[in-house]
């Protein structure tokens, strides 16, 4: 296996106060927090679609990055794409990867002929994983890059495109059950639609459950014992996708009776395009039982898309992790780096500058969820303010003691209480926030 990136040498932990711009700052794989490693706690992942696919493409202008490393045919390209793959994990440390089938090799005139091109790289990528001992922490279907999607995979209107649909996933689950992938992923991809004059809204929710039904029976038929995830965004490529956050593929999982078979891989980007922080995205899933895994990047503030940033965000990380820590870790998941550099970033040292920002970022924010977790003054008061749950009359309103004729008895008894109100404290705690931090 051929060196793509001789110029790069593995890149190590060498503390804060390293200049060093191939060295980790903040992430030291080894060193433990709490009962475990920042290496078994952040299981980072490398996204192939992006890092060894993506070429910084947009709407007005062709690549600029050169993803081919050195190859020259079509395969050979994306064999190059594996051993690129492999070196960026082993020189960054990183143990897990992710990819979507179409990323791992290229569509040919028919499917059969596109399975066969799998069946070349998939070997090559099983090989590397036991030489390299890597793992692949989700594997998922393009339902969306190829023009019989236009109008959607499970929710087109047309069958043909939803046996082709099913056709990828099949042959996804076997390769991600074959390299013993511990998640599939569902992205909406382009399930979803522009205009309710064509749309029959039911029989395309009606499809897209009965397609993750027969996929879940699919996966577990064949052995697969891995997670099942969705990952929610609201918008784009429709206008609106049927995923559009945590809560309302909740309330989808449980109409179809989908619930018990899957959990949430959330991606920052796409909470905040829905209108949520990162965090109450988390925090939703981890209330409900569902919290899996993480597509860790960030959006500009300024744009209204995903722009897939990687993420560079301390106040965020910690947010996260704190989320992450509140439940109870990753235990099939992983932080996947759903993230590119910019267009302008075409060199590929530009590709270790970016994993080195979000690993080192997240490893700044795992820091901090266990500073602010032992420094305790956020949750106590936050465990303070809903004291009153505890006894008395909010021990028996949680309880389902109390009647709507109680209730009305005791505010009449009462005649006020806005005397026993007390501050939110919200600036108080985003001191405390700073203070931790910077301390
Ligand atoms: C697109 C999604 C996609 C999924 C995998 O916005 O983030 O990349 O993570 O299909
Ligand atoms: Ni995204
Ligand atoms: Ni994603």
């Amino acid at each position: 296996m051929k060196e793509i990136f001789p110029s790069i040498s593995a890149i190590r932990y060498e503390g804060p106060k390293s200049k060093n711009p191939f060295a980790f700052k903040y992430y030291n794989p080894e060193e433990k927090l709490g009962a475990k490693t920042m290496r078994e706690q952040l299981k980072f992942a490398v996204s192939y679609w992006h890092t060894l696919c993506g070429k910084g493409t947009d709407m007005f202008g062709d690549g600029t990055a050169d993803k081919d490393f050195g190859g020259g045919s079509v395969m050979q390209i994306y064999k190059n794409k594996v051993y690129a793959a492999f070196e960026i994990m082993e020189k960054l440390d990183i143990d897990y990867f992710c990819f979507h089938d179409r990323d791992i090799a290229p569509e040919a005139d028919t499917l059969a002929k596109t399975n066969e091109r799998l069946d070349e790289i998939v070997p090559i990528i099983e090989d590397l994983m036991k030489e390299k001992n890597k793992k692949l922490l989700w594997g998922t279907a393009n339902l969306f890059s190829n023009p019989r999607y236009m109008h959607g995979a499970a929710t087109s209107c047309n069958p043909e495109v939803f046996a082709f649909a099913a056709a990828q996933i099949k042959k996804a689950l076997e390769i991600t059950q074959r390299l013993g992938g511990q998640g599939y992923v569902f992205w909406g991809g382009r399930e979803g639609y522009e205009t309710l004059l064509n749309t029959d809204m039911k029989l395309e929710l009606d499809n897209l459950a009965r397609l993750l039904r027969l996929s879940v029976d699919y996966g577990r038929q064949i052995g697969f014992e891995g997670d099942f995830y969705i990952e929610p965004k609201p918008k784009e490529p429709t206008k609106h996708q049927y995923d559009f956050d945590v809560a309302s593929v909740l309330a989808f999982l449980r109409a179809y009776g989908l619930e018990n078979d899957f959990k949430m891989n959330v991606e920052a980007n796409h909470a905040t395009l829905a209108g949520h922080t990162f965090q109450h995205e988390l925090c939703l899933a981890r209330i409900n039982g569902v919290f899996g895994s993480i597509d860790a990047n960030q959006g500009d503030m300024l744009l209204g898309w995903d722009t897939d940033q990687f993420p560079t965000n301390v106040y965020e990380a910690a947010l996260c992790m704190t989320e992450v820590l509140k439940a109870g870790g990753f235990t099939k998941g992983g932080l996947n780096f759903d993230a590119k550099a910019r267009r302008g970033s075409f060199e590929h040292a530009d590709i270790f500058h970016s994993y080195i920002a979000g690993m080192d970022t997240f490893a700044l924010g795992l820091r901090l969820a266990y500073k602010i977790k032992e420094d305790g003054r956020i949750d106590d008061f936050t465990a303070n303010r809903y004291a009153g749950y505890k006894s008395g009359l909010g021990s028996d309103i949680v309880s389902g003691k109390v009647t709507m004729e109680d209730l009305e008895a005791y505010a009449l008894e009462k005649g006020d209480v806005i005397s026993t109100l007390k501050s939110s404290g919200q600036e108080y705690l985003e001191n405390v926030m700073n203070s931790i931090m910077f301390s």
